[in-house]
């Protein structure tokens, strides 16, 4: 199947289903409210997309204890059930706020558009929005975000970029987690890195581990630059 990068559609999505089409148009015109106002207030956001069990929670966790002292964030988060990661996040000291979906399986811009009527979003340099954790439908809904990560733990194996290729493909950064079990597992970075750059040849790559800090300055310095190009880009469309 092709796939638009720049709408993350599904081509033959578009073709072939009537429901989904006005589905996927309904949400992105919410995504485009959300990005013009992200970027009106020079807020960068950021999409972490994983399966389940990934790390995604704890990366957040961890990148709040590094970088809250020197930038305003917060922490959206998506779950079919329970407050459990909101509540992980805030104990880590920045505000969040989760959105239950009631089992769905993705998170929509609609979603986060209401969100922002209960959450304080403005001010922020940095939002970030945990999806709910599959490598499957938030492929498919665009959420206004500036880039979308996706984490792929050394304990899912390194074969997933090819099988779930739409996440790969919409993604800018993948973040191989969990380094600390590379030496206990049979999980090669350079085939995970192949696979995704078959896929998605742009994607860029860094390997973290929330447990030994492994990659998390260069983790947290590709967020500091991109949030500062966000300001910059901000400031320059003000001013236009
Ligand atoms: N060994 C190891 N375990 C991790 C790491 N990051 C997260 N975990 C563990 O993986 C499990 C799932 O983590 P969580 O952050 O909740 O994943 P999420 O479902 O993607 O949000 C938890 O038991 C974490 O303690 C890591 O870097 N190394
Ligand atoms: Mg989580």
């Amino acid at each position: 199947m092709a796939f638009a990068k720049s709408n993350r559609l599904p081509v033959g999505a578009i073709q072939c289903d009537n429901t989904t089409l006005s589905l996927l148009k309904a949400n992105d015109f919410m995504a485009r409210s959300i990005r013009d106002r992200m970027q009106a207030q020079g807020t960068l956001l950021i999409n972490i997309t994983s399966s389940a069990g990934s790390g995604k929670t704890t990366l957040m966790q961890e990148t709040a204890r590094r970088l809250k002292d020197q930038i305003k964030m917060a922490v959206l988060v998506g779950d079919l059930e329970t407050e459990r990661d909101a509540v992980r996040i805030r104990e880590a000291g920045v505000p969040s706020m989760q959105i239950v979906t009631n089992g769905v399986c993705h998170l929509e811009a609609q979603m986060i558009q209401q969100a922002f009527d209960h959450f304080e979003v403005d001010g922020l340099d940095l939002l970030f929005i945990e999806n709910v954790g599959n490598l499957v439908c938030p492929a498919a809904f665009d959420l206004g975000e500036d880039y979308r990560v996706t984490l792929l733990a050394s304990t899912e194996g390194d074969d997933k970029p090819k099988k779930y290729p739409r996440m790969f493909l919409t993604s800018e950064l993948m973040l191989i987690s969990k380094s600390d079990l590379l030496p206990y597992i049979p999980f090669k970075v350079e085939n995970a890195i192949e696979d995704a750059r078959a896929v998605n040849p742009e994607i860029e790559t860094i390997t973290v581990s929330s447990t030994t800090g492994e990659g998390m300055e260069a983790w947290c310095n590709w967020l500091l630059a991109r949030i500062a190009a966000k300001k910059a880009a901000s400031l320059e469309s003000v001013s236009a």
